[in-house]
């Protein structure tokens, strides 16, 4: 059933770039643009990007300057790619199933799939038919609710949700799961910044970053960069980037690759970004091994403990330690105790490399330290997320203007669905508010999340899987064992805007539902409706979308959402009245959701308004004791053995998440292909490999091996040690048991592989 490799013959590898954006990536826009939408809806789409009476950007969750300062173009290449792939002409409609069969569509790659352009229609999969066949909305919404009241149990099925859905349709969805029986509420999260939300609401009561976008443009010293590849995954981060650096602050990045976003940042938004020499953005590199980040972090924290030592009251802000925090005893003797040695292997730094930087947090009054995935997707990840929470607690870098932790989310809303109540675990406090608005009593074991709803559909323990955009099948690890998960159901429904491999690895009845985008007007019984999004900085804001919708068939995720409601239960919540107008939705979310009081106000506001974070705001800490906990990480590194490397997977420039725009990564020097493995000169010559060889990966696991065939070997300046190759490609390395301790995120980001000459077995 595995997807067809992509062919690696004709990929072509020059090396990293050293810069990034100007004049290549706005010619770069122009193309995608064109090419998917063609000259006038180019512009009348871009320029509403972003703009108070506009939409969203659909792609990732950086935050937005104040309304004022935004300019005409508020968007990055990336954003342009996937607005144009959501606004593309082509469609996906019945003449398309009705030339190929699923079986057919399966041997096609993720690229080709999207590329086909948007689903226009409901279609329907019936038991033993090789082809999706037309469905009427009435239909659908009857099939699912009969096969969902058939179950003699709700935790029989699984409602998934991907991070691009609005708060709206979260919030319905999550009380369609609730009202139904369930907190099965699995989402992209559990795959994302989960070990951030663990270790944050642990050590300091709230689960999400305390910064706004005014920390970077105006305020903090110095940025320190850990796991996180903005020049690719958040480009419009690069903007403050500058002019943070524009006014003198700092920025390290830590990162095993040296991307190019680091580099020369040449701003497409101003002349002086296009031909001066651009602006240096990373002023120190730091390779660290890949999962060295927490030896890293209790490397400096070791080195603050002794530089206080040497000169006692110079480094630690004592009054907030004493003030706000407890668990401080505790940690410096951990540090004190460790061996520098040991630093210095599971980091892959010098001591002296380490205490340099140490000097550099010393002197920087305000300090605030953003990561992603490639902090979050480990074994230890929490660990790690904790140790840095200590190292800002130590200076007291948590509750001032210009400090504090910096999750980046991925997906534009997946912060907000979090806040909806997307999660198979909401506290009791925000099932109580359910209930009491809505008057039943919402179930209050634990869901499963992604991991634990693939072992269930695996087990047979799983009937109906509910997908809210996202594609499961691609975006979980261990993808041999996921696709059977989840034809092991009896009924699959997605509910989706393109086609994707998910809808291919269906159950043994199959629904697919087409929504509109964000780039799409949405018009209800009540007239126009607008929804709401929540950035990284916990903004809340509004998204219009402007383009006339796909296909007269689509129907808007919280009218999907509301359609399946009525299907199962009558109006008994009011399903209509939330469907005919999205006000209605947001007056229950502001009764349940706390920070939400007068939404509909404050959010038709230019530019929203921002969640409280009590940290942040008041320095606050709803822990157990009332108090910022500092932990003790003793730390660790995956175990790798002889004659073995550890791989990380990543995005390339082309690709957002397992949507594939292209086969380029302009930024590593990658054209033509994606089945890369990137791997330093000693360790390829240890291995008795040359670039442009082509090699099998082998995973290795304590419940077997798993292979990926046909990569091209790439030389490339990773740390001894360790690879890299592209997400989704290498998922079917990652054992389904393989996770982080606490959160349960999959660790795709060390992965245990031997490299060999391919087709070997
Ligand atoms: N264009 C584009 N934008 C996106 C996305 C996309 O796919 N494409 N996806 C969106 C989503 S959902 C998310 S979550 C974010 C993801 O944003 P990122 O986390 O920036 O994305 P990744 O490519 O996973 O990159 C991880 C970075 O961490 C580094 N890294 C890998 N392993 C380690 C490690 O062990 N230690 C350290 N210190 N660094 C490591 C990699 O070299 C890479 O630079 O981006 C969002 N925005
Ligand atoms: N190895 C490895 N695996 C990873 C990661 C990694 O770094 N390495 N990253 C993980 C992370 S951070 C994440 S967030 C997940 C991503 O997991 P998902 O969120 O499940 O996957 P996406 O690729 O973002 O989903 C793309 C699909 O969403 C649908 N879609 C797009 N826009 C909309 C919309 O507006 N509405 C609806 N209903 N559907 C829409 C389209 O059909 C498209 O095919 O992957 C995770 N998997
Ligand atoms: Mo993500």
């Amino acid at each position: 059933m595995a997807e067809q490799p992509t062919e690696p013959s004709g990929t072509r590898a020059s090396g990293p770039r050293r810069s990034s954006v100007g004049v290549h990536g706005i010619a770069e826009s122009a193309r995608y643009s064109l090419a998917e939408m063609g000259p006038r809806r180019s512009l009348l789409t871009l320029l509403s990007v972003n703009h108070v009476d506009g939409f969203d950007c659909p792609s990732c969750a950086w935050g937005e300057p104040d309304p004022e300062h935004r300019k005409a173009a508020e968007f990055c290449e990336n954003g342009v790619k996937a607005i144009a792939w959501e606004a593309t002409r082509k469609r996906v409609d019945t003449t398309f199933f009705a030339e190929h069969s699923v079986a057919e569509l399966r041997e096609r790659d993720g690229h080709w799939l999207e590329s086909q352009g948007r689903l226009a229609q409901p279609m329907h999969l019936a038991p033993g038919a090789a082809h999706y066949t037309p469905i009427t909305w009435d239909d659908a919404f009857e099939l699912t609710a009969a096969r969902l009241r058939d179950l003699n149990d709700p935790n029989r099925a699984v409602f998934y949700t991907s991070g691009r859905t609005s708060n709206e349709a979260a919030f319905l969805y999550q009380l369609l799961a609730r009202r139904f029986g369930t907190n099965n509420l699995p989402d992209c999260s559990n795959m994302c910044h989960e070990s951030s939300g663990a270790a944050l609401t642990e050590t300091l009561g709230a689960g999400k970053g305390l910064i706004s976008y005014d920390d970077i443009t105006e305020h903090a010293d110095l940025i320190i960069i850990v796991g996180q590849n903005p020049g690719t995954s958040h480009p419009r981060m690069l903007t403050a980037l500058e002019q943070a650096k524009r006014r003198g602050a700092r920025i390290i990045a830590a990162n095993p690759l040296p991307e190019a976003g680091f580099g020369r940042f040449h701003n497409p938004q101003t002349a002086r970004g296009l031909i001066g020499p651009g602006t240096r953005l990373a002023d120190r590199h730091l390779p660290v091994r890949v999962n060295g980040d927490l030896a890293l972090f209790a490397g400096l924290n070791r080195a603050l403990i002794d530089r206080e030592d040497a000169r006692p009251g110079s480094v630690l802000d004592h009054d907030f330690i004493d003030r706000y925090c407890d668990g401080f005893e505790a940690a410096v003797a951990a540090w004190r105790a460790l061996a520098w040695s040991r630093i210095e292997t599971l980091s892959g730094l010098s001591r002296r490399r380490i205490e340099a930087v140490a000097d550099e947090v010393i002197a920087a009054d305000r300090v605030v330290v953003c990561w992603a995935m490639g902090l979050t997707q480990h074994r230890n990840a929490v660990a790690t997320l904790r140790e840095i929470v200590d190292f800002l607690l130590l200076r007291g870098n948590i509750g001032r203007p210009g400090t504090g932790p910096a999750p980046i989310r991925g997906h534009s809303n997946v912060q907000g669905d979090r806040t909806m109540g997307i999660w198979e675990r909401m506290p009791d406090a925000f099932l109580d508010r359910l209930r009491d608005e809505f008057g039943f009593d919402p179930p209050r074991a634990h869901g499963l999340d992604t991991v634990d709803s693939i072992r269930a559909m695996r087990d047979g323990e799983v009937d109906v899987f509910i997908g809210l955009g996202g594609n499961f099948a691609s975006a979980t690890p261990d993808t041999q064992v996921t696709e059977a998960a989840l034809a092991n159901c009896a009924l699959t429904v997605h509910i989706a805007t393109k086609l994707n491999r998910s809808h291919l690895c269906h159950g043994t009845e199959a629904l697919l539902l087409p929504c509109l985008g964000r780039t799409e007007r949405d018009r209800q019984a009540s007239g126009e409706q607008f929804v709401t999004v929540e950035d990284t900085m916990a903004m809340v804001h509004a998204s219009h979308g402007r383009l006339a919708p796909g296909s007269p068939h689509l129907r808007s995720e919280v009218a999907i959402v509301a359609g399946l409601g009525r299907a199962l239960f009558g109006d008994d919540l009011g399903w209509r009245a939330m469907r005919d107008d999205y006000a209605v939705i947001r007056r229950h979310i502001e009764h349940v959701v706390p920070g939400f009081h007068a939404f509909e106000e404050r959010v038709r506001q230019p530019g929203g308004f921002m969640l409280p974070r009590a940290p942040r705001d008041s320095r606050t800490f709803p822990t157990d004791s009332g108090k910022a906990h500092f932990t003790v990480n003793p730390p660790t590194a995956a175990e790798v053995p002889e004659g073995h490397l550890l791989l990380t997977t990543v995005r390339s420039h082309d690709q957002f998440n397992t949507t594939v725009y292209g086969f380029d990564d302009r930024y590593r020097g990658i054209s033509g292909g994606r089945r890369v493995v990137f791997l330093n000169q000693e360790d390829l010559r240890e291995l008795h490999l040359h670039d442009g060889d082509l090699v099998d990966l082998v995973s290795v696991n304590p419940d077997g091996e798993r292979r990926a065939p046909g990569f091209r070997a790439v030389r490339y300046p990773t740390p001894r040690g360790c690879a890299a190759a592209y997400y989704p490609e290498a998922n079917t390395l990652v054992a389904l048991d393989a996770t982080a301790e606490i959160s349960n995120t999959p660790a795709t980001k060390s992965i245990v592989i031997r490299v060999e000459p391919a087709g070997r077995s």
